[in-house]
């Protein structure tokens, strides 16, 4: 018999179907067996009553592989409102080892918890509340991706082993190449600004790497960056890019799983077609006032200062992602281009959403003789080094003004779904005490 996914069970209401998939959970119930088979698209349950085709089932664990034949029947109280009559099950591959996770209910995911989640992370996905998160996160990538074509960006696999730090701190892992060092990509920036010069809009959505030496609830040492660039362009043409970005993404990941982001308990975003921006002395200011934490004159945001902005944009912009600009020229990266009005600001632009810091885009300097001058100033390189040299060499060969931008995908995903910890939305997240599973 031609195998039946769960999804289309209800489609054969009367007739006999065979599933195949894993036992889920069992339970005996008035002399019934009940069961639940998972397969890729959900649950299926199924009724035994015949007492040889318990039997098979008999001292079988949760995880068995089974092909279950029925006769398909109405049940509203069913998941996906049918089930498996006068089963006959054929066992494909039995477990007689108790799983070290149960998954046919929601899993613990407060902070004590996490561990043991992550842990036992392999069965643990087996969990459907656990799996609609990756579900969700395909998602987000494949609406990114079809933004990215969409706008006539290239996609494009740039090395993860490097010869230098791409954004430089503290935060590089470095390892032995053959006698030399070599350092994990912090970023594809340099990769993504010469890629312009070839292709004009490229993007790439690969892992990266930050020696991030503590436990934070945003931050692990590897995650997957979402990066585009794009030439001929200003800032303001970066924002509207990213605003159309998450709506596209929002609406998409809304139409395609609002059951499951319901069963998380999230909303669907509030944003406007264009995301407002704030300046950071205003957000520094406003925050000052409203809680008598001073923060005025700081070059940065405090955590609780994006948490306390984003709420605040929520309440009186109408938008749950606002824009912070007019970043000190101090803070510049050596890539990043200053205001051209303003040297004491960079334009650069980072995108809160829910709280946390989700991108950071900026315009890029694109003359040689400048990049030159401000990799030996704000970063002390060598422009001779040849992990810079080829980024120099393509602002030398002609680059047009360009800018672009990073996005971290767990942490929208974890901002989408309404996680507390960027970690749980990671299939298998790294930090300064986890490299397994
Ligand atoms: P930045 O370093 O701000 O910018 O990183 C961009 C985005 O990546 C995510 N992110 C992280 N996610 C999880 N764990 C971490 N340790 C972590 N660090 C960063 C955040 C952040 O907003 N090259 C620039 C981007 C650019 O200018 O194009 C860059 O990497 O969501």
């Amino acid at each position: 018999m031609e195998r039946t996914i769960t999804r289309d069970a209800h489609l054969h209401v009367g007739k006999t179907i065979e599933v195949k998939g894993w036992l889920h959970k069992k339970r005996l119930l008035g002399g019934l067996t009940f069961i639940n088979v998972r397969d890729r698209a959900g649950l299926v349950q199924v009724v035994i009553k015949d007492k040889d085709e318990v039997e098979k089932l008999r001292g079988l664990q949760v995880g068995t592989v089974l092909a279950v034949s029925g006769q398909v029947t109405s049940e509203e109280r069913a998941p996906g409102g049918a089930e498996l009559h006068d089963a006959k099950i054929t066992v494909l591959v039995p477990v007689t080892d108790e799983p070290p996770i149960e998954i046919d209910k929601p899993l613990g995911h407060k902070p004590d918890n996490l561990e043991t989640l992550f842990d036992n992370r392999v069965i643990g996905l087996r969990n459907l509340q656990e799996r609609a998160i990756f579900e969700i996160q395909a998602t987000v990538t494949k609406s990114i991706r079809s933004h990215f074509d969409a706008h006539h960006f290239t996609e494009m696999h740039t090395p993860k082993l490097l010869a230098e730090a791409t954004e430089g701190g503290a935060e590089v892992f470095t390892l032995d190449y053959f006698g030399k060092i070599a350092t994990l990509a912090q970023s594809p920036q340099f990769y993504k600004q010469m890629m312009v010069g070839v292709f004009e809009r490229a993007y790439e959505i690969a892992p990266v790497y930050r020696a991030e030496a503590s436990a934070t609830t945003r931050h692990m040492t590897e995650y997957t960056s979402v990066d585009g660039e794009m030439g001929f362009i200003t800032l303001e043409d970066l924002k509207s890019f990213l605003s159309g970005l998450l709506n596209a993404v929002v609406d998409e990941v809304w139409a395609a799983h609002e059951p499951e982001l319901k069963r998380w308990n999230t909303t669907k975003p509030v944003l406007p077609a264009e995301i407002p921006t704030i300046s950071m002395a205003e957000i520094h200011e406003k925050y000052s006032k409203a809680t008598g934490e001073n923060s005025v004159g700081e070059k940065d945001l405090r955590p609780d200062e994006e948490r306390w902005i984003c709420e605040y944009a929520k309440k009186n912009l109408g938008s749950e992602a606002v824009f912070v600009s007019e970043w000190p020229a101090s803070e510049m990266k050596f890539y990043h281009k200053a205001n051209e009005q303003n040297p004491e600001i960079a334009d650069r632009v980072d995108l809160l959403f829910r709280g946390v810091e989700i991108t950071t885009g900026s315009m890029r300097e694109n003359v040689y003789a400048k990049v030159v001058q401000q990799l030996k100033d704000l970063a002390h390189g060598d422009p001779e080094d040849p992990g810079f040299l080829p980024l120099l060499n393509a602002m030398r060969y002609g680059m047009p003004p360009h800018g672009g931008f990073g996005l971290g995908l767990e942490r929208l995903t974890q901002k989408l779904i309404g996680l507390n910890n960027v970690k749980e939305a990671t299939l298998f997240p790294r930090d300064i005490n986890r490299l397994a599973p």
